[in-house]
């Protein structure tokens, strides 16, 4: 076991995906040491880190406490930890349909938010030419997410996507809607998310208000300006 942690987790600075295995882990109070890992050295596809995860991916979870299991793709490991650690099933649902509502939003967020908000970034940031098409169809897209999840929390009379309480559904979409707002969005013409999404924007602030929220932004803000 690393330094008696319970977990190990491989993730980095700026990742949302780890982030939402942190957030998780933080709300169910386990314990984990977190491993940054750098893209620029493309320490994501070396050892020790492919090993564990032939995807080259992060994030990557090993619970030390069940036989170093490995496991990765974020929402797998949301699904695993509150099935085993959660045994108050405070963060998830046990109702026959509301578990398949719940995994309805994984699939939506891990196929739907992540992969075209997550392009956006690819293509804003990494991608060596300009493309203003694909910077504009991924915004395009962004704006479509918000508008789904928008309608569907206006009609919710708890605000939350499923079971009336705040689950993994609706962890499993905040890291990547905050760079929806903080950036994807941030500085598009004619676009304005308080006021086109209020019910999204009201959700969002919700999450942002919890003490896991609270301690994580602020533990990345400290990490982003050491590496900077
Ligand atoms: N579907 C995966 C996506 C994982 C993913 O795209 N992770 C990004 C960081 S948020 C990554 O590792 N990028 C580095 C790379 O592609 O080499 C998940 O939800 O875990």
């Amino acid at each position: 076991m690393s330094h008696g942690k319970q977990f190990t987790l491989y993730t980095h600075v700026g990742g949302p995906n780890g982030w939402k295995v942190a957030l998780l882990l933080e709300e169910l109070g386990l314990s984990y040491e977190s491993i940054y890992l750098d893209f620029q050295k493309n320490e994501q596809k070396q050892s020790p880190h492919i090993d564990y995860n032939p995807n080259g991916r992060i994030p990557t979870l090993i619970d030390h406490k069940n036989g170093d299991f490995v496991l990765w793709e974020s929402n797998a490991i949301l699904l695993y930890l509150v099935d085993k650690y959660d045994t108050e099933k405070r963060l998830t649902v046990t109702d026959e349909k509301e578990k398949h509502i719940l995994n309805q939003w994984l699939f939506f967020q891990a196929s739907g938010q992540g992969p075209y908000f997550g392009q956006y970034s690819w293509f804003a940031r990494y991608h060596p030419e300009k493309v203003l098409s694909a910077l504009e169809r991924y915004q395009k897209e962004t704006q479509r997410v918000l508008g789904v999840l928008d309608g569907v929390l206006a009609k919710s009379p708890s605000g939350w996507l499923v079971g009336g309480k705040f689950t993994i559904a609706d962890l499993s979409f905040y890291t990547w809607d905050r760079a929806a707002i903080s950036s994807i969005l941030k500085d598009v013409e004619g676009v304005d998310v308080e006021k086109q999404f209020p019910a999204f924007r009201a959700w969002h602030k919700k999450t942002e208000a919890r003490d896991s929220v609270k301690k994580l932004t602020e533990l990345q803000a400290g990490l982003r300006t050491q590496t900077a």
